[in-house]
Parts: structure tokens; C-alpha cells; sequence
């Protein structure tokens, strides 16, 4: 009774924007090149600097894809090695804020992602697609470069480059391109004894869900299953909190098998006494006849999400839907905390630990959370954003 309500669809939508937080920005779209990405407009393409969808700074990069057209196309970064590397040294997990304007949407949409350097670098793209938001609002997602090697640190030049694909004409605005902060993550299931409540409920077919070496299996003939979460206990301890607390949810996954028709794709829901809460995003999961293992994300802002802590339930459940049999491990599912402004270490409360941090850094040019408004030092301007957000979220 609890645990399903089913296929409902119709979330209520609005763009709105996140508030400039603690991150290690990598692209803030700032200046008319767009950090390179502005020479790849062309054949009906535009890539221009706008004011939509701005999460950092005063602008965003807009992407319009041809008039009346869908498909794919290359945008190049500018090379310059000082502005990337560095960062990727750091994390190879980026996230980059995605914002669909009204009146805009495709049935689905995409991109792929390479680093690009000289001789003997060349190109190295990265096995499986990032789902782009489809329809009206911002949504985070989560890029996954772990497979890729790095160049010597002393490469002449060195660029990201977006594959930009879309099933229909597909208008995207782009911001704060930045660093994935593990300190970030509250641990919601890692399967380590059991499925934790997952199942497959009682009415599914062509699903099966099985614990394998501390991971989720999920063999699915095909098709749109749900992996319910559940059961007869409940949910995890403190999902709700944590769900409250946060905007991705973020997991390992395992291509075991891929589905023939060479794409597999996940969406979310979290079911409480607010209801069913399910995600417009679409995360893609597996691209081609590779197996391999990446984390995604799937941004649940929009989603009705539990009135408090300690709701009387409070459950997690994963849709995926692919082109034919798939098998997939989930592993290490989740929750990525909301930003809250002055929080350096990101555990959602801005306190002398932030202080102190601020303080250790002190004059530091280096890439650290302590440089709070993210101008490049750690002074008095990132002391004051610590000590207004005092308080702040504990
Ligand atoms: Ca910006
Ligand atoms: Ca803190
Ligand atoms: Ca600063």
C-alpha cells in the first residue's frame, strides 16, 4: 500500500537557479569565447554567451541547435592546459549545471565527452553518454572522466570537448562547470550484507534483483522495470534527512551486459506521505555494446520530498528502461548535499570548522573549497561569506 502509486508523471516544473556555493569552478561561461566553446557555432549551430540558467557569475553559455533540427555536434574547449588540468588533477568527476528553458523540449538528449591533447595524448573519450535535461528547468548532472588517463603535466595544450546530441531541435544553457566534492556525499545504500529493501514487487515480470559480491544485480529482459525500494521494513535510516538535505542521487554502475539496442537509461523516485516523487531527469546508464563501470547522477530538485526528518516512510526507487536484455551491478547509492553558502567542508552546516579553514587557507591561490566566492584567493571576501552564513543549516 505504502510503496506504490504507480506510473505518475506531470511533476510541476520551474526553472529556478542554485545559490553561488562552495565549489571549485572549472568554466563559469564569463567571457564572449566561452572559454573556446564559442568557435564551434556554425552550420545553423549558435554557442553565445547568455543570461539564462546562470549559477555562477553574470553569464551562461547558450547552445541553440539548428533551426528545426536535432543531432550531434562537436563544441571544443580553447586548449588552454592551466585552466583545465590542474582541475582534473583534482577529480575526474565534474558536474556542470544544464538549464531548458519554457517552451522547450525533446524526447531525449545527450552528450558525449573527450579529452583532447598532442601527440602522443590525441583523443580520449569517454565510454557511455551523459543524459541532458529534456524538458524545462536546471538540472546537475554528473561527468565521469575516471577512465580516461591524463597527459604530462607539461603538455602544450590540453581541452574538454561536448558531444551534444539531441533527438529534436534542443536549446541548453550551461554553467559552473566544476569539481564533484566527495566530501559532498551522504552514504545512503551500499549494499554490503544484503538489497537493503530492494525488490521487484509483487506484480512485475522480465525483472530479476539479486546480491552479488556487495553490490545490486538488476537482469532485466528489456523494457521500462522498476527496482522498488522497501519491503517490509521500510526504508534505510535517515533517507528521508538525507533526501531533504540534498539534490543527486549518486551511484556506481556496472554494464555486466549490455542491452543490444546499445542504450540502457534510469530514472528515479522517492515515495513518502508527499507522494510519489518522480524525476524528470533521465540519466543514460549504457551506451553500445561496452561494459564498464562510471557513476551517474540523477537530479531530483522538482520532486515532492517528505515534510520532515522522520516521516513513516520513506523509500528510493530506481526505473530503468533499456533496448533489449541488460544486466547492471548498483553499488554505493548516494545522496549529494544541497550547497549551503559558506559551508567549505560540505557538511551542511557553516561552523568554526569552515572558520578555521578559511583561516588556514588564508592568502592561498591554489583550487580549494576554502576560496568560498571562487575568484581565485582565499581572503577576507571568502571570511566574510563564512562569518554572514554563521549558523547557516546546523
Ligand atoms: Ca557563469
Ligand atoms: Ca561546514
Ligand atoms: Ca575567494
Amino acid at each position: 500500500m505504502k510503496r506504490t502509486h504507480g506510473w505518475i508523471s506531470g511533476i510541476l516544473l520551474s526553472a529556478f537557479l542554485v545559490a553561488n556555493a562552495p565549489a571549485q569552478i572549472i568554466y563559469s561561461f564569463e567571457t564572449e569565447d566561452l572559454h573556446g566553446f564559442a568557435n564551434s557555432a556554425g552550420d545553423g549551430w549558435q554557442v553565445f554567451r547568455a543570461q539564462i540558467g546562470v549559477t555562477h557569475g553574470d553569464y551562461s553559455m547558450g547552445v541553440q541547435w539548428p533551426s528545426g533540427s536535432g543531432g550531434f555536434r562537436w563544441l571544443f574547449g580553447n586548449g588552454a592546459r592551466d585552466e583545465l588540468l590542474p582541475y582534473l588533477q583534482i577529480s575526474k568527476k565534474l558536474l556542470m549545471d544544464a538549464t531548458v528553458p519554457a517552451g522547450v523540449s525533446v524526447p531525449w538528449a545527450n552528450m558525449a565527452v573527450s579529452l583532447n591533447g598532442p601527440s602522443p595524448y590525441g583523443w580520449n573519450q569517454a565510454v557511455g553518454a551523459v543524459g541532458l535535461p529534456r524538458q524545462q528547468g536546471t538540472r546537475t548532472i554528473l561527468i565521469d572522466l575516471e577512465s580516461l588517463p591524463l597527459p604530462d603535466p607539461n603538455v602544450d595544450w590540453f581541452q574538454i570537448n561536448f558531444g551534444l546530441n539531441a533527438g529534436g531541435a534542443h536549446e541548453i544553457y550551461f554553467d559552473s562547470l566544476r569539481l564533484y566534492r566527495p566530501a559532498c556525499e551522504m552514504m545512503a545504500f551500499t549494499f554490503d550484507n544484503d538489497l537493503q529493501g530492494f525488490n521487484i514487487g509483487t506484480n512485475q515480470v522480465g525483472i530479476t534483483l539479486s546480491w552479488v559480491d556487495g553490490k545490486m544485480r538488476a537482469q532485466s529482459t528489456g523494457g521500462f522495470k522498476w527496482l522498488f525500494n522497501g519491503g517490509e521494513d521500510g526504508s534505510v535510516p535517515n533517507l528521508a534527512a538525507m533526501v531533504r538535505r540534498g539534490y543527486l542521487v549518486v551511484m556506481d554502475v556496472t554494464v555486466v551486459s549490455a542491452p543490444p539496442a546499445g542504450w540502457g537509461n534510469m530514472i528515479m523516485s522517492i515515495n513518502s506521505p508527499a507522494g510519489w516523487g518522480q524525476s524528470d531527469y533521465t540519466a543514460e546508464i549504457a551506451s553500445g555494446p561496452n561494459t564498464f563501470t562510471r557513476t551517474i547522477a540523477l537530479d531530483y530538485r522538482g520532486v515532492a520530498l517528505p515534510g520532515d526528518d522522520n516521516p513513516e516512510y520513506c523509500l528510493l526507487n530506481l526505473g530503468i528502461n533499456s533496448g533489449g536484455p541488460m544486466t547492471i551491478d548498483i553499488d554505493n547509492i548516494r545522496i549529494y548535499r544541497l550547497p549551503v553558502e559558506g559551508d567549505v567542508n560540505c557538511d551542511g552546516c557553516v561552523d568554526d570548522a569552515d572558520l578555521l579553514s578559511v583561516l588556514f587557507d588564508f592568502g592561498s591561490t591554489a583550487i580549494t573549497a576554502s576560496d568560498v566566492n571562487n575568484d581565485g584567493v582565499v581572503d577576507d571576501a571568502d571570511l566574510l561569506m563564512v562569518l554572514f552564513n554563521f549558523g547557516s543549516g546546523c
